[in-house]
C-alpha cells in the first residue's frame, strides 16, 4: 500500500494530524519527540462514486481505497548531521512514497516553537537537501570507481550521469522537487531513495483564530513552493472533531463553515500527489475502489485484484462510473451495448468500472 510520511518540526502538529485521521491513537503533546516510533495508520479515501455505485447495486459490502500515513517524528535543525532523531528519522522518510510537510502557523504561548510556516519550511528543506547531498556524494564516488574499472558499463554510465546532474542542484541547496530536473532523470534517480525526489504536499496547520485569514497565509507558502499543493487545516479542531460521532462532528464543522472538514480533501490530494487513480468494481456482493498507478494498463489493473487475473488476462469490460449510474445496472449497460471491450493495451482511466475476463 502506498504510504506518505508526515515531516515537520517538533510541535508543528504532526501527531495531531495523525490523530485527526486515525480518530485518536497517537500521543499529541507539547514535547519534542512525543513520537519516537513511527505510527502507521490507514486512511480511507472518500469517494462519492463508490458510494453511489454501491447504492445502485445494493452491495452488501463497500470497500474504499486506502492509503497509509506515518507520523515519523520531529525533525530538528541539524538532523542531517545526526541531531535529534537524526538518521533514524531520515530512514523513516526514506521509506515513505511521498512527503507531507506539516508547517505550523497557529499561535499558542503554551506550545514552544516558531509560528512562521516559512521558517518551518526553510529548516525542513535544508535538512532534507543536505541529507540528499550526502547520499549523492557517497554514491557518485563509488560509482565513478566502478566506471573506471569497466568504462563500457553503459548502465553505470547512465547512473553516474543522473547523479552528476543532480549534484550541483543539491549543492546549491535546492530540493529536487523544486528543480527543473527532467522527469526522466528523476525516474533514473528513484533507485537512490532520495528524500527530495519524492512527491510533496504541505499541510498548513492554522489556529481556529486564523480560519478567516487561511487563504492569505497559504498564498505566502504557495509563492515559496510553486506547484506544490498547500492545504490549510485547523488540525487541532479536526482532531477534536474526529473523536465525536458523525452527527456531532458535522454539527461542529458545519457550524464553523468548514463543511465536511478538510481531512477528506487532504486524503484525496495525497492520493493524487502519489499519482494514484481508482477503478471500481460493483455487484451485489460488494462494491470496491481499487488503486492503480496513473498510466497502468487493463491487465495491470486486473493484477491489483489477483495476480492470476493479470497473467491470464483476456479482455476487460469497461464503462465510466457516471454512465453506468445513468443506465442503472451492469446488466442494463450490457443489454444496451454500452460496455466497451478493451484489450491488454488499454490504459485505464480514473473512474472506470471494470470486469475482467481471464484464463487460468
Ligand atoms: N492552539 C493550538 N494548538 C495546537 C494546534 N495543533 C496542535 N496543537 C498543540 O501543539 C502541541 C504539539 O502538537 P503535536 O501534534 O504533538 O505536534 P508534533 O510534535 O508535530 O507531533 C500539542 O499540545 C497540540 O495540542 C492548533 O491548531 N492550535
Ligand atoms: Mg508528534
Amino acid at each position: 500500500m502506498e504510504r506518505f510520511g508526515f515531516v515537520g518540526l517538533p510541535n508543528a502538529g504532526k501527531s495531531s494530524l495523525y490523530n485527526a485521521l486515525a480518530g485518536g491513537g497517537a500521543l499529541a503533546a507539547p514535547y519534542a519527540f512525543a513520537t519516537t516510533d513511527p505510527n502507521v495508520g490507514v486512511a480511507r479515501v472518500p469517494d462519492i462514486r463508490l458510494d453511489q455505485l454501491s447504492g445502485m447495486s445494493g452491495s452488501k459490502k463497500t470497500v474504499p481505497a486506502t492509503v497509509e500515513f506515518v507520523d515519523i517524528g520531529g525533525l530538528v535543525e541539524g538532523a542531517s548531521q545526526g541531531e535529534g532523531l537524526g538518521n533514524k528519522f531520515l530512514a523513516g522518510i526514506r521509506e515513505a512514497d511521498a512527503i507531507v510537510f506539516v508547517l505550523r502557523a497557529f499561535e499558542d504561548g503554551d506550545v514552544p516553537g516558531p509560528t512562521d510556516p516559512l521558517e518551518h519550511l526553510r529548516v525542513l528543506e535544508i535538512e532534507l537537501t543536505l541529507a540528499d547531498l550526502e547520499s549523492v556524494e557517497s554514491r557518485i564516488v563509488r560509482r565513478r570507481k566502478a566506471l573506471r574499472a569497466d568504462a563500457r558499463d553503459t548502465k553505470m554510465m547512465a547512473e553516474v550521469d543522473a547523479l552528476d546532474a543532480v549534484l550541483p542542484i543539491l549543492e546549491a541547496g535546492t530540493p529536487i522537487y523544486r528543480s527543473d530536473l527532467s522527469s526522466d532523470r528523476r525516474i533514473a534517480l528513484h533507485q537512490h531513495f532520495l528524500l527530495t525526489n519524492k512527491p510533496v504536499l504541505a499541510v498548513l496547520n492554522i489556529g481556529e483564530d486564523q480560519l478567516q485569514s487561511a487563504d492569505s497565509i497559504a498564498a505566502n507558502v504557495e509563492a515559496e513552493l510553486p506547484g506544490v499543493e498547500i492545504l490549510p487545516i485547523c488540525v487541532q479542531l479536526e482532531a477534536e472533531a474526529a473523536l465525536l460521532d458523525v452527527n456531532e462532528r458535522s454539527e461542529l464543522l458545519e457550524g464553523l463553515g468548514l463543511g465536511e472538514g478538510a481531512l477528506p480533501r487532504f486524503v484525496r490530494s495525497a492520493y493524487h500527489a502519489l499519482g494514484l487513480r481508482t477503478f471500481l468494481t460493483t455487484g451485489e456482493k460488494e462494491s470496491r475502489a481499487w488503486t492503480f498507478r496513473s498510466g497502468s494498463t487493463a491487465p495491470q489493473c486486473a493484477g491489483r485484484i489477483h495476480t492470476d487475473f493479470e497473467r491470464g488476462f483476456i479482455r476487460a469490460e469497461v464503462i465510466r462510473w457516471d454512465r453506468l449510474l445513468e443506465l442503472g445496472s451492469w446488466s442494463a449497460a450490457r443489454d444496451a451495448g454500452r460496455l466497451r471491450l478493451e484489450g491488454k493495451d488499454y490504459i485505464a482511466d480514473d473512474g472506470d468500472v471494470m470486469e475482467f475476463r481471464f484464463n487460468v
